[in-house]
């Protein structure tokens, strides 16, 4: 699979693409991850990639020109916009975009993008929380992550590729391991038990329980 990112940052990039199973899956030959430096489509000697928006107001927008520029050449890809106005990002989105040949990732930035560049030129625009960060490249990063580890032969084991948190449509039970105490604090006694019944019996409690408490909105009724 091959993602095209377009971003004024292409060098935030480094580090957190070179690190874990991303950077293993490059090297392996399971993904092909391409920066695309939008500041190269600015505009005059400044390379301008923003402007003061029409109708007056405070903050800059993302020029047209520049995204229209970087983006026609991946028009065969499926072209994501990363902003706060998007559509909630889910793991179906995810398990949907991991079957793609190309994906593109497109980092908005300043208050805004032109919004003929939404209409004309991106086919989603996604949000991954209701929260504002500087640009789209944190958000950018974490579909990247999420599209990666679904990737055939990326993760060791398939049985860990399930939507774990997701099982279900439910939150994931508590985890333990050794020691079975630690400063006083214990693991809970059934899981000590050898008893592979009350266990999965215990595990889908838990798992129905922190969803009532902390994803109330994961249940339907
Ligand atoms: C993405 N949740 C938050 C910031 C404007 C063009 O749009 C903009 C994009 C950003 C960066 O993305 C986010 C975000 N999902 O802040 C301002």
């Amino acid at each position: 699979m091959r993602i095209n990112v377009v971003t004024i940052f292409p060098e935030y990039f480094a580090s957190p693409l070179a690190a874990s199973l991303v950077g293993r899956a490059q090297v392996d030959g399971l993904l092909d991850i391409v920066l695309h430096d939008l500041r190269q489509h600015g505009k005059g000697t400044h390379r301008q990639v923003d402007d003061a928006p029409f109708g007056g107001g405070a903050g800059m927008v993302m020029m047209i020109e520049p995204l229209a520029d970087a983006l026609d050449p991946l028009e065969s890809s499926h072209r994501v916009l990363l902003a706060p106005a998007g559509k909630p990002l889910e793991q179906g989105t995810l398990d949907r975009w991991a079957a793609l040949d190309e994906l593109t990732l497109v980092c908005g930035r300043y208050e805004g993008i032109d919004e003929r560049v939404a209409e004309h030129l991106i086919d989603e625009e996604v949000s991954i929380g209701d929260y504002v960060l500087l640009g789209g490249e944190v958000a950018a990063l974490a579909i990247i992550e999420g599209v990666t580890r679904l990737l055939p032969g990326v993760v060791g084991n398939p049985e860990s590729v399930m939507s774990e948190s997701f099982r279900d449509g439910l939150l994931e039970e508590p985890h333990y391991t050794r020691p079975a105490e630690f400063r006083g604090w214990v693991v809970p006694e059934v899981l000590l038990s050898g008893d592979h019944g009350k266990v999965d019996e215990w595990r889908a409690e838990q798992r129905e329980k922190r969803t009532r408490e902390r994803r109330p909105d994961l249940i339907e009724d």
